[in-house]
């Protein structure tokens, strides 16, 4: 077996509000910090952020989600997966030259929305199948009515609090599924803690994967 190592792949997901882009961006600083590459060498870590509004299909769904325009539940759900394909060799290339990925939201977050609309599950899943499966998933647990006082809540299609317990519903079957399956490691966060104590709590958990994995990249299910 080669020694050669790859980057890790680790997703933050959570309920809207729980906290994920200030701990992404927070978790990302600290891994550029935790080693000095150098001038020449790929980056250390880089940053992903799910939907990425830039794209074309980004534009799209940023338009949905502010509510200025409608799609059939079934377009909206493979609008959010094809915009992770968009990405998928890129995050491909950027494992196999040694770089960290950390994803602000991934396939769960598209599962859970969906499926929540009453989708199947399986339906729901299948779009996501054959993406890069991360290493680590960090889910940030909050309540509901925790996370409804937070800053900017409401603004959105989904956040509302019957919304976010249902979404919370199907993030626990896949939580489930994906310790079952072994289909890499999903660890819940509490995210109601002050932000200090969330970014250390995350970083207990990805502190072990900061020096790169032997193996393939998984693919998810
Ligand atoms: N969606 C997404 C789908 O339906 N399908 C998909 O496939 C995907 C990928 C937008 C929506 O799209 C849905 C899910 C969403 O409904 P988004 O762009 O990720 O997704 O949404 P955002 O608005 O960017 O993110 P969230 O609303 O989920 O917020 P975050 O990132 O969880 O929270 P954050 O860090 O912005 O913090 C929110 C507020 O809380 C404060 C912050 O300062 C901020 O004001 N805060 C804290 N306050 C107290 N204690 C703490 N520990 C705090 N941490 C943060
Ligand atoms: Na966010």
């Amino acid at each position: 077996m080669s020694s050669t190592k790859r980057g890790a792949f680790v997703v933050i997901e959570g309920l809207d509000k729980s906290g994920k882009s200030t701990q992404a961006s927070l978790l990302h600083d600290r891994l550029q910090d935790s080693q000095d590459a150098g001038d020449t060498a790929p980056p250390k870590v880089v940053l992903l952020k799910f939907p990425d509004r830039t794209t074309a299909i980004g534009k799209m769904i940023d338009a949905y989600l502010r509510s200025e325009s409608d799609l059939d539940d079934h377009a909206i759900h493979l609008l959010f997966s094809a915009n992770r394909w968009e990405l998928a060799s890129t995050i491909t290339a950027y494992l196999t030259q040694g770089t960290t990925v950390l994803a602000d939201r991934y396939a769960f977050s598209g599962i859970a929305f969906t499926a929540r609309k009453g989708l199947s599950y399986e339906w729901c899943r299948a779009p996501e199948v054959g993406l890069p499966a991360p290493d680590l998933t960090l889910f940030l647990n909050i309540s509901p009515e925790v996370a409804a006082a937070r800053g900017g809540y409401g603004l959105e299609r989904y956040e509302r609090e019957d919304v976010q317990t249902d979404v919370r519903r199907v993030f626990d079957k896949i939580g489930r599924a994906m310790q079952e399956e072994g289909e890499g490691k999903w660890v819940e966060i509490d995210a109601g803690k002050n932000k200090e104590e969330v970014a250390e709590d995350l970083w207990r958990a990805v502190e072990p994967l900061v020096t790169g994995i032997h193996g393939p990249i998984n693919r998810l299910w």
